[in-house]
């Protein structure tokens, strides 16, 4: 069976997306993703997103299933892909008439974590409310703590070393680390040996973070699944909540991650996280 597929990159955080609006399963197993993510005998991606029917009320649901074939619960700069996607697929926001404007659409998009909205912007930028953060371990989730407890600049040894490890929950699971220079860290020795810790259950992605300026944070990072990638939306979210938990800067701040730039903001007044940045259309294909 023929499928057709469209690539769609966030910042260089590259995704296959499928147009999955006539069945409620993905048309393909986490296998064959693994396999089309595969960058010299595949397409080439970070992973595989499906658009698929709405569900609770919401206009589609996003699936992806991350390069390894493991399904993360959400995906930052992919459901920015998916808006861009859906836009150029010409599929209306069914659900969500009353806030459309004449220069931004929203989709109301279901996701393993929950319900979010993705903002398409006439100037091609997507604004995504991301939801809260969840701090809680349990929520995490990680046993660095106990369940109930925050998990802010705790000592985890890796690699020999002791790092102070500050832990957020964007729907999927983040660990940040504060460093001097991002430039120095052996992200592909030490990553995977985060990824796989056994204080993390449900394994985590992992972000190390050099702050620049109280509005500026440089990040690189390693992605559950995915390794290190370019770019991660939902891991720029959690290092600004991170940042701003730990005191090192304020609710409103870029964060340059190898790809590029994303406007991060953690609103003082719903505590909702908003992140804006480019969703950028590349090839289409059949396979
Ligand atoms: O949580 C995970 O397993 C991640 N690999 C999911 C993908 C996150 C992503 N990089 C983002 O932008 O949030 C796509």
């Amino acid at each position: 069976m023929a499928i057709e597929f469209t690539k769609y990159h966030g910042l260089g955080n590259d995704f296959i997306l499928i147009d999955n609006r006539a069945s409620s399963e993905p048309v393909l197993t986490p296998k064959e993703a693994v396999k089309l993510c595969a960058r010299h005998f595949g397409i080439g991606a970070d992973g595989v997103i499906f658009a698929l029917p709405g569900k609770n009320g919401s206009d589609y649901s996003m699936r992806i299933f991350n390069s390894d074939g493991s399904e993360p619960e959400m995906c930052g700069n992919g459901i920015r892909c998916l808006a861009k996607f859906l836009a150029d697929l010409g599929a209306p926001p069914a659900n969500t008439p009353q806030k459309q404007t004449s220069d931004s659409v929203y989709y109301k998009i279901h996701t393993l974590a929950g319900m979010i909205v993705p903002q398409l912007r006439a100037d091609g930028q997507v604004r995504v409310d991301m939801g809260t953060p969840r701090l809680l371990a349990a929520e995490i989730p990680t046993t660095l703590v106990a369940g109930e407890h925050q998990v802010i600049e705790e000592p985890l040894e890796i690699a020999g070393k002791s790092w102070l490890v500050t832990c957020v929950s964007m729907g999927n699971p983040h660990c940040i680390i504060f460093v001097d220079d991002v430039a120095a860290i052996p992200l592909e020795v030490i990553g995977p040996q985060f990824e796989h810790h056994p204080v993390f259950p449900k394994r985590t992605n992992t972000e190390f973070v050099q702050v620049i300026r109280r509005n500026y944070l440089k990040m690189r990072v390693w992605e559950r699944g995915a390794g290190a990638t370019l770019a991660c939306g939902t891991g720029a979210c959690a290092s600004l909540v991170a940042a701003v938990l730990t005191g090192r800067c304020d609710r409103l701040a870029t964060v340059e991650l190898p790809g590029g730039c994303l406007e991060i903001e953690w609103s003082a007044t719903d505590e909702r996280l908003y992140m804006t940045g480019p969703a950028v259309r590349v090839f289409e294909g059949r396979i």
